[in-house]
């Protein structure tokens, strides 16, 4: 999935657009932006702001609104009325899921919104918003109200489906968010952690628009937010001399796999051994023992022409198939937690052998009738069937009547993997 960035340029990288690439990125999403200012800044100060050209602006949203396919937009920092003009007659118009930040003032204190824009934002901007994520300062300064309720009730007038109230309760140790949706509102409450930090509101959108993309509910997506803020602020850098800046730590197994597949896009000629139906890349917990203790790409990897690319997110429970080869294989023998299919081909099958790879096979034509109804049970059958005493580092089936051959490479570790498919390149 693709989400369109509209933005300033931190030099920190802690918010802004350059935050934005990090955490769509991270989280398996392709990043497409269009920078509206940008700002000289550190974790003390920021030094200068410089808005775009019109010219530029209107450029930028052409060539991505006129390639792309997109599936939701954050409009974060908007500098002034020549910014709010054009983004509001390229969007007016638009059927794109959009969350709106209001980037008022930043953390060190200097404003993000020209004060003569303010009425201009109002008009052409908050209209535009499926969701709107104000934190109280900012919906007083939209609104003129104190009351947090009212001035989501007059964001709402103003055109916003969906407002957010962000902080609309604080203690020491808990944070509640205020929605207001077309007619419900509610509160939601989650841990809060004292650190001051420079991205935090930013981290919340990024992560409301993700969300958005994948058309989960406002509450559901809410909760979310607030705990993948509460971690990037927990996870937060003293990286300068001032103020943290939020991070997101990618857990080790997702960092090894995500390497992985980089690295097997590097591979030579690799397009050629993406099956039909497409590949999955899986790296298991210690002791998997369903589908959700499984690391899995939640869409395939595709062949896109002579590349390949993929088509979802890391997720656990991502991979049904592949996943299910790997926990039955992992019974046995434990120290197996990974594992790629690729495309049935007799020439591979040659090469492992020659190289010395345990190469082992079953025939999904013997499958009892019984397994064949089961969803999902031949895997589990294929691999309990063929589990004698040797660990396989590849296992093949010819297929069966609508069912594609397949070659599935077991390793320790994604890169085990990896260098295993090298290994075989050669036959390809
Ligand atoms: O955190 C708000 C924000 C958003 N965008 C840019 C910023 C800031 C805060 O400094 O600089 C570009």
């Amino acid at each position: 999935m693709n989400i369109l960035s509209i933005g300033g340029s931190d030099t920190s990288s802690g918010a802004g657009i350059q935050s934005d690439i990090k955490i769509f990125s991270n989280n398996g999403f392709y990043p497409f932006t269009v920078i509206t200012a940008i700002t000289s800044q550190n974790t003390k100060k920021i030094t200068s702001i410089e808005p775009v050209s019109r010219r530029s602006l209107e450029l930028q949203m052409e060539s991505v609104l006129s390639d792309f396919q997109i599936d939701a937009i954050k409009i974060g920092m908007v500098f002034n009325s020549q910014n709010i003009k054009t983004i509001h007659s390229k969007l007016k118009n638009s059927k794109f899921p959009i969350v709106v930040d209001p980037i008022i003032k930043s953390t060190t204190g200097r404003l993000l919104l020209k004060k003569n824009a303010l009425s201009d934002y109002r008009k052409m901007i908050i209209p535009l918003a499926d969701v709107i994520t104000p934190n109280r300062y900012e919906s007083k300064v939209l609104t003129g109200f104190s009351d947090a309720k009212k001035a989501a009730k007059k964001i709402q007038t103003m055109g916003a489906k969906n407002v957010i109230i962000t902080g609309f309760t604080e203690s020491n140790n808990k944070i509640s968010d205020y929605i207001l949706e077309p007619n419900n509102q509610y509160k939601i409450s989650g841990k809060k952690i004292q650190i001051i930090n420079h991205g935090s509101g930013c981290d919340y959108s990024a992560s409301m628009t993700q969300s958005l993309a994948k058309g989960l509910t406002i509450s559901k997506s809410v909760r979310i937010a607030k705990k993948f803020v509460y971690q990037s602020i927990k996870n937060s850098i003293s990286i300068g001399k001032g103020i943290n800046i939020t991070h997101q730590e990618i857990p080790k197994d997702t960092k090894n796999l995500l390497y992985a597949i980089d690295e097997l896009k590097q591979i030579k000629n690799i397009h050629k051994v993406i099956p039909e139906c497409q590949t999955n890349f899986v790296l298991a917990k210690t002791n998997p023992k369903t589908i959700n203790d499984v690391l899995g790409i939640s869409g395939r990897l595709v062949k896109a022409g002579k590349e390949i690319i993929t088509a979802g997110e890391l997720a656990y429970g991502g991979s049904q198939h592949v996943a299910s080869a790997v926990i039955q294989i992992n019974k046995k023998f434990p120290e197996i937690l990974s594992c790629i299919n690729i495309k049935y081909n007799t020439k591979i099958i040659s090469k492992a052998k020659k190289l010395g790879f345990v190469v082992l096979s079953y025939d999904r034509t013997k499958e009892p009738t019984k397994v064949k109804r089961q969803e999902n049970s031949s895997i589990i059958w294929g691999m309990s069937s063929i589990l004698k005493t040797k660990c396989p580092d590849l296992v093949y089936h010819k297929g069966d009547f609508g069912k594609e051959a397949m070659i599935l490479i077991f390793g320790q570790t994604p890169n085990d993997v990896i260098k295993k498919v090298s290994k075989l390149r050669l036959s390809y």
